[in-house]
């Protein structure tokens, strides 16, 4: 790998660079014309032109972990599916211009629906991010590929944690994108007294709350909270625990009208004020707060889920050694932070700590202290059977 060889080939971006990626559906970011026989100094300073940031030195050293390097590549196309409202403006458009490889990004909104994609039979996908329980099912399925580490040095930059897990020791198949955790985000002008605590909000809401509450559409998050708040391990399997899921809802329902499901437009909605008390992830709620400095977030004091969306590529990708390039560009420090800064979810990257604005930092709700209880999950292929089938009971009502 040469970082910033002459002769190096590189793509004009003509579309917006600045165009927010995420929140409303598919969006492709990836419009490009290639351009031969610029000098890789150039490219990036394209880049940093285009994106309006970062000096030349910075985009070298981009231009290292992005693996860029000399003549045409055979394979100059990277299909990254990824989750909706998961990436900031620039790592696209950088990562294009520095490795001279065109992005297709296309987004989804939950675990199951990526996860039917992936069985249905072959996608062109190069890059999928599913959550860390999910990696055994997509490993019994041979559903991935070994990942290409010889081409993803920046490996080491990734804090031990996320190396010694039990879905994936020594990242043979996964790389994790972002970290974070379920809780509540609401509007603190809107909830009574002003402040949420515990899933009681939630489970036993307030009536002034009718028609303003929105529920994860996400089967593992929505079965494993309610789980939580009713006292039970999230991760059991016992008939009577899940019946008591069911009942649960059925009751929430008697309680407050028009509930909500939805993994991606509640962040638009929770911002807009339609939505008052919401189910979600941190960095979404984060985002929505954004927009509306009324909203918070909160991990309810009884505890909840810690995930990690793990980045691997699928058994048929057309594109194995782009995605491998991809990762390395993530895993440095300087891409890491941007992203997670922008998302406000948590880096898996140790070193991109020290380039993340303190006050992200000292968030509790970014990066939780160790006397908050969080619990991961374990699946097998029976439970999630069993749960899609407890999720499909209650958002039909
Ligand atoms: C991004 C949501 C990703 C979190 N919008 C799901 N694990």
């Amino acid at each position: 790998m040469n970082g910033t060889g002459d002769g190096r080939e590189l793509n004009l971006l003509v579309e917006d660079p600045q165009q927010r990626v995420g929140r409303r559906g598919f969006l492709r970011v990836a419009a490009l014309l290639g351009v031969a026989g610029a000098a890789g100094g150039a490219a990036g300073w394209l880049a940093g032109g285009l994106a309006g940031r970062a000096s030349r030195e910075d985009d070298q050293q981009d231009s290292a972990a992005a693996g860029a390097a000399g003549p045409r590549r055979r394979e100059q196309t990277l299909n990254f599916y990824n989750w909706s409202d998961y990436i900031d403006e620039i790592t696209i458009p950088r990562f294009q211009a520095l490795a001279n490889i065109r992005v297709n990004y296309d987004v989804y909104s939950s675990n199951e629906d990526l996860l039917a994609k992936m069985r249905a039979g072959a996608t062109q996908y190069d890059i999928i991010v599913p959550t860390n329980q999910f990696i055994p099912t997509y490993r019994r399925l041979g559903l991935l590929q070994p990942l290409r580490q010889d081409l993803i040095p920046n490996l080491v930059n990734l804090d031990k944690a996320f190396v010694e897990t039990d879905y994936d020791p020594g990242n043979k198949y996964t790389i994790p994108w972002q970290w974070g955790t379920t809780g509540l985000g609401y509007n603190t002008k809107r909830v009574p007294g002003g402040k949420v605590d515990s899933w009681t909000a939630l489970y036993e809401p307030n009536p002034s709350l009718s028609g303003r509450i929105s529920i994860l559409r996400e089967v593992t998050d929505l079965v494993g909270c309610t789980l939580i708040y009713l006292g039970k391990d999230p991760n059991s399997t016992r008939d009577a625990d899940l019946q008591q899921v069911v009942g649960t809802f059925r009751d929430l329902r008697r309680k407050v009208k028009n509930l909500k499901f939805s993994s991606d437009t509640y962040i638009d909605e929770l911002a807009a004020g339609e939505t008052w008390l919401a189910h979600g992830w941190s960095g979404d709620v984060f985002q929505a707060q954004g927009d509306n400095a009324d909203i918070s977030y909160v991990i309810p004091k009884e505890g909840s889920l810690q995930w990690a969306d793990v980045m691997c590529v699928p058994k048929d990708a057309p594109h194995p050694q782009n995605a491998a390039r991809f990762m390395n560009y993530v895993l440095h420090p300087k891409t890491a932070a941007r992203i997670s800064k922008y998302v406000s979810y948590g880096t898996p990257v140790s070193l991109a700590k020290t380039l993340l604005p303190p006050e992200q930092l000292r968030d509790p709700g970014i990066y939780p202290p160790s006397s908050i209880k969080l619990s991961f999950l374990t699946l097998t292929d029976e439970r999630i059977k069993r749960l899609q089938d407890v999720y499909n009971t209650i958002v039909s009502g």
